[in-house]
């Protein structure tokens, strides 16, 4: 059962994915069904099938230490489990960004846990570690054991006492920090860094298994030394949950949390950044009335959305630990009273939505597209049976001389027909000779000669000012090379529609508008990204003293999401250019069986007459099936288009009605 309506919309949420998935595999059978798949097609449509079973929907905690990111994912996901499962407790508790998730590929639940020590290596990101196992530390779970699972999170919280020249090499020495002791002579010689660099939670929770990704980040810092979680996974985040403290208010420390992680996520996200006023409770004084308390919340909630410029209704005053408790002990009115109930109803107002916007762009109108095209080859059929039982129509009480010569003048049709099959074989020679060249451009290999010219250039001068002009160099490089891939696909562009024109023209075939490729979406996520690393770039966390560390490791971040960007840009135009010529290749083969139908029908009649009438009621026949098979392409493609109904649950239905 599910128990709030966060949980209530994501399930929804699953099932309409599900459906959604199970339509498409019926479009597939329907496909082979109707002998209208071709290999490139069905490969897309597998792609699409599987980037939906594995589409996730992620939420992030970000604040500095002690704000409660990890009380309130308790209280949101795991408060059925009656206890803090994930640690929380006063000052700094989570020392590594943890990501909760569940992977029904693996047979057994695990914490994985990514050394620290990993840092050291300047080559590879988180995201390169996750692919490969054996760098991790490996716990299994037991999910039926709240005690061993608490005792198996406690690992999030492990720090370690190391020298301090050890923890300089890992960039985790801010001198800063220790400049009071300094001050005083103290001398600093051993301190506690975290023990892991990042955690993953693989846990078969009901929301976990509907595809939710929860990120738990550890305040102070983190992000800044940690370059990763801003410049990737914040980003890719579906919601972002900015916590303060209503006891403090926004601090100098979340301003600059706020100003140099968290506000470029506004630029590009129209929602799902809220900010949540946590600890209310510890304004709950029984000494000043309920109304003099709520004003007294108000006033907070108006101060931070003042300071943080965000709309008032995006500010959320809560108590996680209230919550937390109301829940495990059902208390209804505590319940009411922290705050959490307009929280999850706005996390479910944003997240789903904006995650059902982006697969209704890329999977629906996808899928929407291939069926409409089949629609096109099939009404295509429907107009060729039509033409040729009118043929035969007219054939009735004609002598043989007709019938030979209309038999002649298909054959004549065939030969031209033949003619300029040969002719697209050329066409398709030079089309390739250009997508080799666009391909070459956006090539992997290419990429990385950018990538290392820029580290060479950048060797030696791993500080800000260093950083500034390798990163301006590598963005313009990148820049040069995303424009000459432009250039060459619209070069390709005139040839394929010459192509189209041509077999338009001279078999009138139905006029196709074949899809363009452009490179405009991946050079916005390049100037996306160079935004992101300019305000990364200017933040207080690049002057800190062990700058050169972190500018490596931002650096590092950087380059591999821009690597990321040409890839999928490669894999798409690879893609476009094997399937722009789909439309045109199907109309080929129709035309072709089309031809070959006409001539067996007409020599079958030449040798005898009393066939005719026969084959003009095989081909009324035909009609009706083309006609049934087009009411059933209408309906699959509404129900593939059918949105999202979000589910309301009473206490909501209650709320709009008041
Ligand atoms: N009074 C009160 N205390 C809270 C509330 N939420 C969290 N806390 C307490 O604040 C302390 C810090 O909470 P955490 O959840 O560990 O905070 P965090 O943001 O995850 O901190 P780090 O992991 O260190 O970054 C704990 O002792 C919590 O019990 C709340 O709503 N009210
Ligand atoms: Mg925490």
């Amino acid at each position: 059962m599910p128990e709030n309506e966060l949980m209530l919309q994501i399930e929804a949420y699953a099932k309409w994915k599900n459906d959604l998935i199970r339509e498409i595999n019926a479009y597939l059978g329907w496909l082979e069904d109707n002998d209208l798949n071709d290999a490139e097609n069905d490969l897309r449509i597998y792609e699409t099938l599987e980037s939906l079973k594995s589409d996730k929907i992620t939420v992030a905690f970000v604040a500095e230490v002690s704000r409660g990111k990890t009380e309130l994912i308790n209280t949101l996901f795991f408060s059925q489990y009656k206890r803090r499962l994930l640690p929380s407790q006063a000052g700094r508790t989570t020392m590594c960004p943890t990501e909760i998730f569940y992977d029904d590929k693996v047979e057994r639940p695990y914490i994985r846990l990514l050394p620290i020590e990993t840092r050291l290596n300047e080559n590879n990101s988180i995201a390169d570690y996750k692919k490969e196992e054996i760098e991790w530390t490996n716990i299994h779970l037991d999910p039926e054991s709240a005690d061993s699972l608490s005792e198996a999170f406690s690992e999030v919280t492990r720090t370690k006492r190391v020298p301090v020249e050890r923890a300089r090499e890992l960039g985790l020495y801010d001198e800063k920090e220790f400049a009071h002791l300094k001050s005083q002579d103290i001398p600093t010689t051993h301190i506690e860094i975290p023990k892991w660099r990042h955690a993953l939670i693989n846990f078969p929770h009901p929301l976990l298994k509907q595809g939710l990704v929860v990120l738990d980040t550890p305040g102070l810092n983190a992000l800044g030394a940690e370059p990763e979680l801003t410049i990737n996974m914040l980003p890719n985040a579906q919601a972002v949950l900015f916590l303060l403290a209503a006891d403090t208010g926004v601090t100098k420390s979340d301003m600059e949390m706020w100003q140099h992680h968290i506000s470029n996520y506004r630029v590009n996200h129209n929602k799902g950044l809220l900010v949540v006023l946590n600890k209310i409770d510890t304004l709950w004084d029984e000494l000043h009335t309920k109304e003099a308390i709520d004003i007294s919340i108000q006033s907070q909630c108006k101060k931070a959305s003042d300071e943080l410029c965000i709309p008032i209704e995006n500010v959320f005053p809560i108590s996680a630990q209230k919550a937390l408790l109301a829940k495990i002990k059902k208390d209804d009115i505590l319940l009411a009273h922290s705050g959490i109930n307009a929280l999850e109803h706005a996390l479910s107002r944003d997240v789903i939505p904006e995650k059902h916007h982006i697969i209704s762009q890329k999977v629906i109108a996808e899928i929407s597209n291939m069926i409409n095209s089949d629609k096109q080859t099939l009404a295509d059929r429907i107009h060729s049976t039509n033409k040729q039982r009118d043929e035969l129509q007219s054939l009735c009480g004609k002598n043989a001389d007709v019938i030979m010569h209309l038999l002649q003048k298909t054959r004549d049709e065939q030969i031209v027909y033949n003619k300029n099959l040969e002719g697209l074989k050329k066409g398709r020679r030079i089309m390739d000779n250009y997508s080799s060249k666009l391909l070459g451009h956006l090539d992997l290999v290419s990429i990385d000669k950018v990538v290392a010219n820029t580290r060479k250039s950048m060797s030696g001068s791993w500080t800000t000012a260093g950083m500034k002009g390798g990163m301006k160099n590598f963005f313009n490089d990148m820049t040069t090379t995303m424009e000459a891939a432009s250039e060459q696909a619209l070069e390709l562009h005139k040839i394929v529609r010459a192509i189209y024109h041509k077999f338009h023209k001279e078999h009138g075939f139905r006029e196709v508008k074949p899809k363009l490729f452009t490179t405009m979406r991946f050079q916005k996520e390049l100037d996306l990204l160079y935004r992101e690393a300019e305000l990364f770039r200017k933040s207080p966390v690049t002057t800190m003293t062990e700058q050169s560390f972190v500018v490596k490791k931002f650096f590092i971040s950087m380059v591999s999401k821009a690597r990321n960007i040409f890839f999928n840009a490669n894999q798409e135009a690879n893609r476009w250019a094997k399937e722009v010529i789909s439309p045109l290749k199907a109309q080929i083969k129709e035309h072709k069986l089309d031809i070959e139908k006409r001539l067996l029908t007409l020599r079958k009649i030449s040798q005898s007459r009393d066939t005719l009438e026969g084959k003009i009621a095989e081909l009324e026949k035909t009609l009706v099936d083309l006609e049934q098979q087009i009411s059933a392409i209408n309906l699959m493609l509404e129900v593939v288009k059918r949105p999202f109904a979000p589910p309301v649950n009473d206490s909501q239905q209650a709320a709009d009605a008041s």
